[in-house]
């Protein structure tokens, strides 16, 4: 039902997102409901300079009048102020100079070597400038729009770090505090592993090395029955899972306690069922919300295992994809850690997944059917 496209390099003029599908009738002003998203996707101690450079804001150009979506395709841009940098380098046209700042030293666990010998290029910034996270500026523009979405459905979205740099920061779950992730340098809700994060970071930085984490997108309420049992495609896990795991660095993915789970007798992992009118509970939520591919009714909990960021100041060996000589990788301007960034991108996604599930359910033409369906379902729900 929702489609996200997206084109744009890192170091191009701009990112255009294009989302179709949205309903209309969905109040929707870029600076309150977008920009605050992007904002956050910013932050987060460890960010490179490039953070410094930009301010990230969407431009809404198509699918929104007078502060209301029309249920045409939404068209947004964020422009990349670093471009002015970059003009040259960067532009269609073909150039009289040769070509500037070209990268011929394949950094392992970047896309430049696979993806250099996929398309033909030797100079593997055709690669780089699209693989670059930058481009999850786009889908954090378009997960807001699905946040913004949920939370007219009361489906309210929380994206934190529990964990970062092979140190624990889970800190329980506090849905009054939200503001706290906000404040927190590393979106944790542990204030008491921040000071010991945040000195690995700094080791990392000096070592010329990056970190990796875990982290977590996590919804509540949703309704029960989105997604289906029915057919492979149409499981919500595994659509949130697709989705977690096309993101930038990310290489591990798990619903509730999925690989905890997995060490454990039946009896100690799936959570019992009990009545309390008008409504079947769960007393534990180990499976994360979703049971047979459909929601239950309890908190979507996702989890993604992000690595360390593949651009090192320390580089590994590599080749010279010119010369075919060893080298050492190519140092390009980066992050020491991205984790807290990070989770907002799991959150966009997930809640890009989530929305699309809920259209699907309750119809996709107007906010006003949506949520009469969605209120007579909910009755429903509760005299079932
Ligand atoms: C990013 C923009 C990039 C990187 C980072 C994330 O900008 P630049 O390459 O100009 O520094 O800071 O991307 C990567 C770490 C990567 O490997 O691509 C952003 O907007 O999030």
């Amino acid at each position: 039902m929702l489609r996200y496209l997206s084109a744009g390099e890192s170091h191009g003029p701009a990112l255009t997102v294009l989302l179709d599908g949205v309903p209309a009738g969905l109040e929707l002003v870029a600076s309150e409901h977008i920009d605050p998203w992007l904002h956050r996707r910013q932050g987060g101690y460890g960010r490179g300079r490039r953070m410094v450079i930009e301010s990230d804001s969407a431009e809404l150009l198509a699918g929104v009048r007078a502060g209301r979506t029309t249920g045409a395709p939404i068209a947004m841009q964020i422009i990349n102020k670093d471009w002015r940098n970059w003009a040259e380098v960067m532009a269609p046209e073909p150039g009289q100079e040769p070509r500037k700042r070209a990268l011929t030293q394949a950094r392992p666990g970047h896309a430049d070597l696979a993806g250099g010998i996929k398309y033909g290029h030797k100079d593997l910034r055709d690669v780089l400038e699209r693989a670059s996270a930058r481009e999850t500026a786009s889908r954090v523009a378009a997960g807001a729009v699905a946040l913004r979405l949920l939370e007219a459905a009361g489906v309210q979205g929380c994206a934190r770090v529990v964990s970062l740099g092979g140190i624990p920061c889970d800190g329980g779950m506090d849905w009054d505090g939200l503001t706290m992730l906000d404040e927190s340098p590393i979106r944790s809700f542990d204030q008491g592993a921040e000071a010991a994060i945040i000195a690995r970071i700094d080791q990392a930085k000096h070592d010329g090395d990056t970190l990796g984490g875990i982290i977590e997108a996590r919804f509540r309420g949703v309704p029960v029955g989105l997604g289906s049992h029915t057919q492979w495609d149409r499981k919500l896990d595994g659509r949130l899972a697709q989705a977690a795991m096309s993101i930038q660095a990310i290489k591990g993915v798990e619903i509730g306690d999925g690989w905890a789970n997995a060490l454990k007798p039946g009896s100690q992992v799936h959570d019992a069922i009990y009545y309390e009118v008008p409504l079947y509970r769960r007393r534990t939520n180990r499976s994360g919300g979703l049971e047979g591919g459909i929601t239950t009714g309890e908190e979507v909990v996702v989890r993604a295992a992000m690595k360390p960021i593949a651009t090192l100041m320390s580089p590994l060996p590599t080749v010279d994809v010119v010369t075919h000589q060893a080298a050492d990788a190519a140092r390009e301007r980066s992050d020491t850690t991205a984790v807290p960034a990070a989770s907002i991108v799991l959150l966009a996604m997930s809640a890009l997944i989530l929305a699309d599930a809920l259209l699907e359910k309750f119809g996709a033409d107007t906010l006003r059917e949506i949520t009469e369906r969605l209120a007579a379902y909910r009755d429903y729900v509760a005299n079932y």
